[in-house]
């Protein structure tokens, strides 16, 4: 099956906006920069990377039968949030796993920002001491037999909505809608840089960009920046994910190693506790364009882009695409940051 004979349940506005960082792209004196919003291209309480992996993914929520929606992440987990947002929308219940991810000890952490959102969309979360990992969990499995022994049809999302089956296709489609906007726009993006935690974000854009060249022969580079420090994990899981839904769209032919690129250098040594370079990165992109990131995702993304820019790494010559994925409601429980 080709991307397009896919079905997608559209839960976006449409196309999320790209933004040129002329300041940011000023500031750092290289290649100029340009964000594509993931954080404000929809409606569902406040959106993000997750409701455009979802839209591949209602369409088999709805024919399975299922009224309860069980996944799992961290307290401030962004993808829950989302899940729970989709439930509403659905008319379905959310059941939530909700793990201590991060050593984070602000006495807000399990109660503002995203799982209060959550709460306030009706999903049942339920707390876990459980630390971070992105592969499948107990807990998660738990909470699969406890909802189907109450008497419910549950329907699985594992974290991140990565190792689903059809968790790269929303981003595999997002390859083919920004070469629609390069066209409109008269730009070309020739590097992307994203997030990368529990893959199928990155791994989809990678089947979705090699899809790309085999009809235009022309390469980028898409970098994921590991946000996970957990790197094997995630760069495994990317790969992985990368090469099933390349099959899955038939790709026709095996990825090559230098399409699946994840760099190491800015996550710091635990996931979801923000380092120096993270900071730097926020302040900028708050100070320069207003442009809000979060301490455990995209601040990390964009200390790498910003240190790749600087650097010259990505060359002065070049027109880099930031994917900025959301996350902005998690900041409410790292309020002591900025003191
Ligand atoms: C997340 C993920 P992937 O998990 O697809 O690699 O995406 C990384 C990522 N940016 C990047 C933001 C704002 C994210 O929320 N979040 C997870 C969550 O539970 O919220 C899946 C980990």
């Amino acid at each position: 099956m080709n991307l397009a004979d896919f079905p997608r349940y559209p839960l976006t506005f449409g196309p999320s906006p790209l933004q040129h960082l002329k300041r940011l792209t000023q500031h750092l004196g290289g290649a100029q920069v340009w964000a594509k919003r993931e954080d404000v291209a929809s409606g569902l309480a406040f959106g993000g990377n997750k409701v455009r992996k979802l839209e591949y993914i209602v369409p088999d929520i709805l024919a399975s039968g299922a009224d309860t929606l069980v996944s799992i992440g961290g307290y401030q987990s962004n993808h829950t949030r989302q899940v729970a947002a989709v439930a509403a929308h659905l008319g379905l219940k959310a059941r939530l796993v909700q793990e201590k991810w991060v050593p984070w000890d602000d006495p807000t952490n399990d109660r503002v920002g995203n799982i209060l959102l959550s709460r306030m969309m009706g999903a049942d979360t339920r707390l876990d001491d459980a630390g971070f990992d992105i592969g499948i969990r107990d807990s998660w499995r738990q909470a699969l037999a406890e909802v189907e022994a109450a008497g419910g049809t549950p329907y699985a999302i594992p974290a991140g909505a990565s190792e689903h089956r059809l968790g790269g296709l929303g981003f595999a489609n997002w390859a083919f809608e920004v070469a629609e906007q390069e066209k409109s726009l008269g730009v070309f993006f020739d590097t992307v840089i994203v997030c990368t935690v529990t893959g199928s974000t990155h791994a989809g854009m990678i089947a979705g960009f090699a899809a790309l060249e085999e009809l235009t022969g022309v390469r980028r580079r898409i970098i994921g920046i590991d946000a996970s420090a957990t790197l094997r994990q995630t760069q495994d899981q990317v790969e992985r994910i990368a090469r099933h839904t390349a099959a899955l769209i038939e790709l026709g032919r095996d990825l090559r190693d230098d399409e699946i690129q994840v760099l190491d250098g800015w996550a710091g040594d635990l996931y979801g506790v923000p380092v120096d370079s993270t900071m730097t990165a926020m302040a900028l992109g708050a100070q320069l364009e207003a442009m809000i990131t979060d301490p455990v995702y995209e601040g990390k993304s964009l200390a790498g882009l910003i240190d790749l820019v600087e650097s010259g790494d990505i060359p002065r010559d070049s027109t880099v695409l930031y994917a900025h994925l959301g996350g902005q409601p998690a900041l409410n429980a790292y309020h002591s940051l900025w003191p």
